[in-house]
């Protein structure tokens, strides 16, 4: 299997990459943000719970998000490999994500991070929110602290990787084109050598 873990702070492209990289190699794609926002929408109990982190810019708590990732990953028992957008963004959804692969005889082939920097990020997010309805994209607060808690929580997922040499950096800055081929050079490299 081609697992990968499409990683970078908030508004690096994680989902607009996704989008393209899913019908290139066949992946099925896994976003823990898109999955919240269909439950906010149907008005769940999960949804209700997410939302009240969301809003503010928080993380959803890991018991919880761990557990809708397994559920979501077993649904796709055929699947070639999956894309993981947003997920894991704390070590211990690192360490859940390697044991339940484990179990299921697979592991995490490359972890790709999109390198933009936060001037940047604040811009493309707020350019979003005008469009979007997201309630986290529209409030400067909300994005400042969504980025402050990338740093506290998120960007320490990157050593968990890096330790196994399955960290890649990507610069997330140019064309929405310019950044898949990046990424595709990257991947074609870890699908030729890539174990289970
Ligand atoms: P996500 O849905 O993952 O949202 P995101 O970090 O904003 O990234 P997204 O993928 O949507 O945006 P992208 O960079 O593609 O998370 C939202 C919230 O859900 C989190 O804050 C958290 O509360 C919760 N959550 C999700 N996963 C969780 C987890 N594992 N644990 C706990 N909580 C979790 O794009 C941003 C914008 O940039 C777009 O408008 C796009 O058009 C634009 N863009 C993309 N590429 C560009 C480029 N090359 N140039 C210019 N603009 C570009």
């Amino acid at each position: 299997m081609l697992n990968i873990v499409l990683f970078g702070p908030p508004g690096a492209g994680k989902g607009t990459q996704a989008a393209k990289l899913i019908s290139k190699y066949q992946l099925v794609h896994l976003s823990t943000g898109d999955i919240f926002r269909a439950n906010i929408k149907g008005e769940t109990d999960l949804g209700k719970l997410a939302k009240s982190y969301m809003d503010k810019g928080n993380l959803v708590p890991d018991e919880v998000t761990i557990k809708m990732l397994e559920a979501e990953v077993n649904k796709n028992p055929n699947a070639k490999g999956f894309i993981f957008d947003g997920f894991p963004r704390t070590t211990p959804q690192a360490e859940a994500l390697e044991e339940f692969l484990k179990s299921k005889g697979t592991t995490i082939s490359v972890m790709l991070a999109l390198a933009v920097a936060e001037e940047e990020l604040i811009k493309r997010l707020l350019l979003r929110g005008k469009e979007s309805g997201r309630a986290d994209d529209a409030d400067v607060e909300v994005i400042a602290n969504r980025i402050a808690v990338y740093n506290k929580q998120t960007a320490v997922v990157e050593n968990f990787y890096a330790q196994q040499n399955k960290f890649q950096k990507i610069d997330g800055i140019g064309s929405v084109d310019e950044i898949f081929n990046r990424l595709s050079n990257v991947i074609d490299k870890y699908s030729v050598n890539r174990i289970s």
